[in-house]
C-alpha cells in the first residue's frame, strides 16, 4: 500500500505528540503544607501532664491481649524499657504480651506544654496519631470518635457520666465533654503559634468496645447498627452458642470492619463519619473553621473505598478549604516488598499527600545499606522516578517521613542496615536478629546525613517524636517508648525482650542531635528555595558515594552536597557553584587546590551559589 505524504505528515504528529509528557493535571494543594515542618506525636507516649487523668486499669478494658484478671499498674515513665515490672513478671508472659498492658499516661495537657519545645525545635505542625476514645494505648480501635478520650483530658469520671447521658450516633445529643474542651483549647493554643494540627482518621474499621459494635453483639440483627460492619452469620437463637461471627481488619477481631457498599461505606457509619469530620473542624458550627482541626491523616486509606474519599473531601474542603488531606498508602505487596505508587489517590480528587515511605526506603538504600547499595546515580534515577510519578504540586505537600509509630525507629534503621524499611524489625521475633542497641558516633552521623536531606529534599519532612532527643527502638511496639526528657532521669537500657545478653545503653536527651535537627528546620524554615524552589541533581564528582542538589527559585540557588563514605572526598566545583556563602558545613569543607575541595567523611556542606 502506498502511503500518502498526508498521511506520512499526520504519523508524524502523531508521534510527536506521543513523545511530549501527558499534560500535567492540576490539583490544588494548601498552600500552607508546602511550609509545613511536621512532628508526630504519639499522645499516650509523648509528655504526662496531667498525672490525675492516668488511665486506670478499667480504662483498659476492651484491648489486647483482654488480661482482665491479672495484677496490673501504671507503667514508670522512665524505666528500663524491656525491663519487666514486677506485676508483669507476676503474670508469666513475655515482654510483647505485657507492653500491649502498658500505660504511661501521656495526655493532650502534656502536648500543650511542650508547645514551646516544639517550636523552639522549629517545627510548625503536628501531627497527632488518634485522639478519640478507645481502650488501646494507640486508639486506632475508634469507641467514640465524637468524644477525646477521657484519658487525655482533665477529668475522665466527668467524661464517662457524659458519654452516658447521650444518644450514641445521634449528633444533636452530643456534649463537649472535659478532654474534648482541652483539645479545643489545644487547636486554639496551636492556632495562635501559627502552627497547625492534623488528626489520625480511622474510617476502615472500629474497635470491638464502640457502643455500636456492642449493641450488634447484644441485639444481632434488630441493632439499629446492624448494618455498620460486615456480619459473616447471625447467631442462631435455637442453639446454646453464639454463632455471630464477622469481619475484623486482615482478621483481626479486636477491630470491625465498616461495612461497605458499591465503591462506598454503608450509609449508616458513613453518616456518622460525615458528623464527626464537622465536629472536630468547624467545632462551633459557625462557619469559621479557624477553631478546628486543619486536616487529617487517613489509617489504611487504600483499603476504604475510593467513593467514600471523594465525598469525605468535598465535606471538608466546604468546611476548610485550606485543610490538608495525607493517606497512609503504603505496602502494595508486604510479602514482595512492594510500596504503592499512591497516583489515584493523588489526582486532586482525593488527598493532598501521602506519608511518602518510598523516599525514606530509596535514602536507607543509599545511605545505610552496604549490600546492593544505591550509588549516587541509582539514587537521583529513583528520586526522579518517583518525583515523576506524582503531580507537580503535590511533591511539595508529601509527607516526607523516615519513620513512624508504624516502623522501627531512624536511629534503629541505621544501627540494622541491608532490611527493607518496616520488614524484619521486630525485636522481640526470635528469627531477626534485629539489634536493639543505641547508636554509636559514626551511626548518629549517618542518622544526620538523612536528617540533613529530608530537610533539604523536596516535599515537606516530617520528625517522629523524640528522633530529635535522640531515641532508638525497634518496630511496634518500641518505637513507641516513652519520649526522653532532658529534665527526666532514665534508667539504663540493658534488658533485651529475648533475654540475651547486651551492652548498657544510658538513655538520655541527646542536645547535640537536637540542635542539628534545629539548625537544618531553620534552614528550610529561612529559605523558600527550600520549601517551594526547583530540584535539580548535580554532578560534583565522580563517586558514588556522593550526591549532591541545588534547590533554587527567582531569588536563591542552594548547593548541598552530602559524601556518605567513611573517609573525605575530594571534588571540583565549577567556579559558578564554588562562589558561595556557606549555610553549614564550612568545617567539614577544605580547599585542596584550585577550584578543588575535599568534603569529610560522613558530612553535608550546605552554601548558597550565584548561579544566575
Ligand atoms: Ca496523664
Ligand atoms: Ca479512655
Ligand atoms: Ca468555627
Ligand atoms: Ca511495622
Amino acid at each position: 500500500m502506498k502511503i500518502s505524504p498526508l498521511f506520512c505528515l499526520l504519523l508524524s504528529l502523531f508521534f510527536l505528540n506521543c513523545k511530549t509528557a501527558p499534560p500535567e493535571i492540576s490539583v490544588t494543594v494548601p498552600d500552607w503544607a508546602k511550609d509545613a515542618i511536621w512532628y508526630q506525636i504519639f499522645p499516650e507516649r509523648f509528655c504526662n501532664g496531667d498525672t490525675t487523668n492516668d488511665p486506670a486499669f478499667r480504662d483498659t478494658f476492651g484491648s489486647w491481649p483482654h488480661d482482665t484478671l491479672s495484677p496490673w499498674q501504671k507503667s514508670p515513665w522512665t524505666a528500663d524499657w524491656y525491663r519487666l515490672q514486677s506485676w508483669e513478671m507476676a503474670n508469666g508472659k513475655d515482654f510483647n504480651y505485657n507492653a500491649g498492658r502498658r500505660r504511661f499516661g501521656g495526655d493532650l495537657q502534656g502536648v500543650m506544654d511542650k508547645l514551646d519545645y516544639l517550636q523552639e525545635l522549629g517545627v510548625n505542625a503536628i501531627y497527632l496519631n488518634p485522639v478519640f476514645e478507645a481502650p488501646t494505648m494507640h486508639k486506632y480501635d475508634g469507641a467514640r470518635h465524637h468524644h477525646i478520650d477521657n484519658n487525655f483530658g482533665p477529668n475522665p469520671a466527668r467524661d464517662r457520666e457524659i458519654w452516658e447521658k447521650e444518644s450514641f450516633a445521634d449528633p444533636t445529643t452530643w456534649q463537649w465533654s472535659t478532654a474534648d474542651s482541652l483539645f479545643l483549647k489545644l487547636i486554639a493554643e496551636v492556632h495562635q503559634r501559627k502552627m497547625r494540627l492534623i488528626i489520625d482518621g480511622v474510617f476502615n474499621h472500629i474497635g470491638v468496645s464502640n457502643p455500636a459494635f456492642q449493641d450488634v453483639m447484644k441485639n444481632g440483627r434488630q441493632s439499629p447498627y446492624a448494618d455498620w460492619v460486615i456480619v459473616k452469620r447471625w447467631d442462631d437463637p435455637a442453639t446454646p452458642e453464639n454463632e455471630f461471627d464477622y469481619q475484623g481488619w486482615y482478621g483481626v477481631k479486636d477491630l470491625p470492619e465498616i461495612r461497605r457498599e458499591g465503591d462506598d461505606l454503608a450509609p449508616e457509619p458513613k453518616a456518622y463519619f460525615k458528623a464527626i469530620v464537622q465536629r472536630w473542624m468547624d467545632p462551633n458550627r459557625d462557619g469559621d473553621p479557624s477553631d478546628g482541626i486543619d486536616g487529617w491523616r487517613l489509617d489504611v486509606a487504600e483499603l476504604v473505598p475510593k467513593g467514600f474519599w471523594r465525598d469525605f473531601r468535598k465535606w471538608v474542603r466546604e468546611i476548610n478549604p485550606n485543610a490538608y488531606l495525607t493517606g497512609e498508602v503504603w505496602w502494595e505487596d508486604y510479602r514482595n516488598h512492594k510500596m504503592f505508587n499512591a497516583a489515584p489517590w493523588l489526582q486532586g480528587d482525593i488527598f493532598d499527600a501521602v506519608m511518602n515511605y518510598r523516599v525514606a526506603d530509596a535514602l536507607l538504600k543509599y545511605f545505610v545499606d552496604t549490600q546492593d547499595a544505591f550509588d549516587a546515580k541509582q539514587l537521583n534515577k529513583r528520586l526522579q522516578q518517583l518525583r515523576d510519578e506524582y503531580p507537580a504540586e503535590v511533591n511539595y505537600v508529601l509527607m516526607n517521613l523516615m519513620d513512624s509509630h508504624d516502623t522501627e525507629r531512624l536511629a534503629s534503621m541505621v544501627v540494622n542496615p541491608n532490611r527493607m524499611i518496616d520488614h524484619a524489625s521486630s525485636a522481640s521475633s526470635k528469627e531477626f536478629n534485629f539489634d536493639v542497641r543505641k547508636p554509636n558516633a559514626e551511626e548518629i552521623k549517618t542518622q544526620k546525613l538523612i536528617i540533613a536531606f529530608k530537610m533539604l529534599y523536596l516535599g515537606a519532612p516530617m520528625i517522629y517524636y523524640g528522633g530529635e532527643a535522640g531515641m532508638w527502638g525497634a518496630d511496634d511496639p518500641d518505637e513507641r517508648k516513652p519520649m526522653v526528657w532532658p529534665d527526666l532521669i532514665y534508667e539504663p537500657e540493658k534488658s533485651h525482650p529475648l533475654g540475651k545478653p547486651r551492652v548498657e545503653d544510658a538513655v538520655a536527651f541527646d542536645h547535640e542531635l537536637f540542635n542539628y535537627y534545629k539548625t537544618f528546620a531553620s534552614i528550610r524554615r529561612e529559605n523558600r528555595a527550600i520549601r517551594r524552589g526547583d530540584y535539580q541533581f548535580a554532578e560534583v564528582s565522580q563517586s558514588p558515594e556522593v550526591f549532591a542538589f541545588i534547590r533554587s527559585d527567582e531569588e536563591q540557588s542552594i548547593l548541598c552536597i552530602f559524601n556518605r563514605s567513611g573517609a573525605s572526598v575530594e571534588m571540583m566545583l565549577p567556579q559558578s557553584l564554588a562562589r558561595k556563602r556557606f549555610f553549614f558545613g564550612e568545617e567539614n569543607w577544605t580547599p585542596v587546590a584550585e577550584g578543588k575541595f575535599s568534603l569529610g567523611d560522613k558530612s553535608v556542606v550546605v552554601f548558597m551559589s550565584v548561579a544566575k
